[in-house]
């Protein structure tokens, strides 16, 4: 059984390398897939020194084109059994990883997704909390499922569940599509609670209220209209 973590990335030259060594330390069979929005701020000339792992591939887009799209980037390069994505800041600890994989490799869940929402209120701003509570319960209304973080990081499933699945959104409103065509494709998703530490956006946080307006028009979009 061998993870592909795909992790896009834009300007975080700050963490970059932490992030990569927590994910290199995880105990499991891996490879790595970076996605660089062709970022400015010395990221790249750090992924360059990384290369040199033989777990860590690294995708340079020519110009910044969204996490989305660098999410399809990724998976499309992947070529292991399983896919996790992970962002490049250290809000989320790879160490869960085991935890996360195993409700799959032992049949019990074809999805699993890591809750931020299962173990209390993480310390988000307002906005963030309700942008993700809104967003959350127009896909258990509209989609009939009972799921508390469907904007999450963590969404693990095999890379051969989404072989038909097409996503068209390239910036923050992917998680939301997959989330749902996972879902209209009858695959049971089972959440699993995880730590998150939210970093700010002064610590590089890129994701803003637009993409949640993004994600919102898309889960309505999937329900009625495709
Ligand atoms: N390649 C690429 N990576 C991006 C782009 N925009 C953001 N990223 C990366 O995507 C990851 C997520 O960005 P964040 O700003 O942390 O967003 P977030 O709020 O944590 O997003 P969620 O995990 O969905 O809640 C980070 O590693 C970013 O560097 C982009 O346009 N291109
Ligand atoms: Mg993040």
């Amino acid at each position: 059984m061998k993870l592909s973590v795909i992790m896009p990335v834009y300007n975080e030259r700050r963490t970059i390398e932490q992030i990569l060594s927590m994910v290199r330390a995880v105990p499991i069979e891996k490879e790595i897939i970076v996605v660089d929005g062709d970022s400015t701020d010395g990221t790249r000339e750090i992924l360059k020194q990384q290369e040199k792992f033989e777990d860590t591939k690294v995708i340079y887009e020519h110009c910044r084109k969204g996490r989305g799209y660098a999410q399809k980037e990724g998976i499309k390069a992947a070529t292991g059994d399983i896919i996790i994505f992970q962002d490049a800041d250290l809000e989320l600890d790879p160490t869960q990883y085991p935890e996360l994989l195993k409700p799959i490799m032992e049949g019990k869940a074809q999805v699993v997704f890591g809750s931020r929402f299962l173990q209390g209120k993480p310390q988000m701003t307002f906005l963030q909390y309700w942008g993700n509570r809104v967003i959350n319960i127009m896909v258990n209304l509209l989609y009939g499922v009972h799921l508390t973080d469907v904007e999450t990081c963590y969404q693990v499933f095999p890379r051969q569940a989404i072989q038909n699945i097409t996503i068209q959104s390239n910036r923050f409103a992917f998680t939301v599509e997959l989330t749902v065509k996972l879902i209209k494709k009858g695959l049971t998703i089972l959440e699993i609670p995880i730590r998150y530490k939210p970093r700010s956006r002064k610590e590089g946080k890129k994701l803003y209220w637009g993409d949640g307006f993004a994600s919102l028009y898309t889960l309505v979009k999937y329900r009625f209209f495709k």
